[in-house]
């Protein structure tokens, strides 16, 4: 009988913990309610948000792809060939698939996702398409620290596409890119897409598409907390408000509620006065150089940084030491 020997691995880096009762009871119990947008990401959520990327309105999924497209030889120029490429959220692993076909050479992919089922299934048909290519998936919140098993290469580079460092606010994406920088070092590479300070007309519009598919993305929230955390909020009643805020350099996603309300959460109320909101999300966006600045204070040195004509969205390849 002949022996299949399988060029897909799989790891456990963390297990991801996080008490989404008391995270969200807290969040809304502050003075000003808010609540993170790690959790739009139900299976609801991730579809409704794939649909967002196909939208007229939201450029920068597209905007990314063609970059990577366009550029792909020269960014794997410079990740180099003795290289794992690591991708941290890397969900069914389709964008990477453009960088992939420009790295022939290279011996190991380490796609890192919080989802395990999604994450082993990706890495199954990947690892079919790239036969040559060693994948460990690995099975962790790239947030908090994780392992990862030994790799063959001589160093490492960390792909992280879809500008969702914007979505962090800026303590944790200090903490982020400085935890990053430690697990690069020595001589490693950060590839990583960052939405840019633009035109505020086409912000708002990215973010109010004329579909109504954001606003169903933002108030999936609540369904979520109905379903898992035994609330009951009516969808009717809360609104989606997303608007670009020029001082703070971000688009700020809110739900508005409608009317004086009490919400029950599992054994907890929460009150809402009308026109008070929850604060869903922050989507931070940088000139080249403001990104390179955060980045430089937390040890990675600037590289090279691609960009699509419009200047809306910018690829930048950082180093560590
Ligand atoms: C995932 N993240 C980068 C998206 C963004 O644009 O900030 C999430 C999103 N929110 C509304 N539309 C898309």
């Amino acid at each position: 009988m002949k022996t299949v020997k399988s060029n897909v691995h799989y790891h456990v880096g963390n297990e991801p913990e996080t008490d989404m009762y008391s995270e969200v009871l807290n969040g809304l119990r502050a003075e000003k309610k808010t609540i993170s947008p790690k959790y739009f990401y139900d299976k609801k959520g991730s579809e409704l948000f794939e649909a967002i990327t196909m939208l007229a309105e939201y450029y920068p999924t597209r905007t990314e792809l063609f970059i990577l497209n366009k550029y792909r030889d020269e960014m794997a120029a410079a990740i180099g060939t003795d290289t794992a490429l690591v991708e941290f959220g890397s969900g069914s692993s389709e964008k990477v698939r453009t960088l992939l076909e420009a790295m022939p050479e290279l011996k190991e992919y380490v796609p890192i996702d919080i989802s395990k089922d999604f994450l082993y299934q990706s890495a199954r048909a990947l690892s079919i398409e790239y036969p040559h290519l060693n994948v460990h998936a690995v099975s962790a919140d790239y947030t908090e620290k994780f392992e990862v098993p030994k790799l063959a290469s001589a160093s490492k580079a960390v792909f992280f596409p879809g500008s969702t460092i914007g979505n962090f606010e800026p303590h944790e994406r200090i903490n982020f890119l400085k935890m990053t920088a430690d697990f690069l070092k020595p001589n490693g590479g950060l590839l990583i897409g960052v939405d840019m300070k633009k035109d505020h007309a086409v912000l708002n519009a990215a973010y109010n598409d004329s579909k109504g598919i954001t606003s169903q993305f933002n108030t999936n929230l609540l369904n979520r907390l109905n379903r898992e955390l035994l609330a009951d909020f009516n969808l009717e009643n809360f609104h989606h408000h997303a608007f670009y805020h020029a001082e703070k350099g971000r688009v700020e996603m809110h739900l508005v509620s409608l009317k004086n309300q009490t919400i029950t959460i599992g054994s907890e109320q929460v009150t809402f006065a009308e026109g008070e909101t929850i604060h869903t999300e922050n989507s931070y966006k940088f000139t080249i150089e403001e990104f390179q600045d955060i980045a430089a204070g937390c040890g990675f040195t600037p590289k090279k940084v691609w960009v699509d004509e419009k200047n809306w969205f910018s690829m930048h390849y950082l180093m560590v030491e």
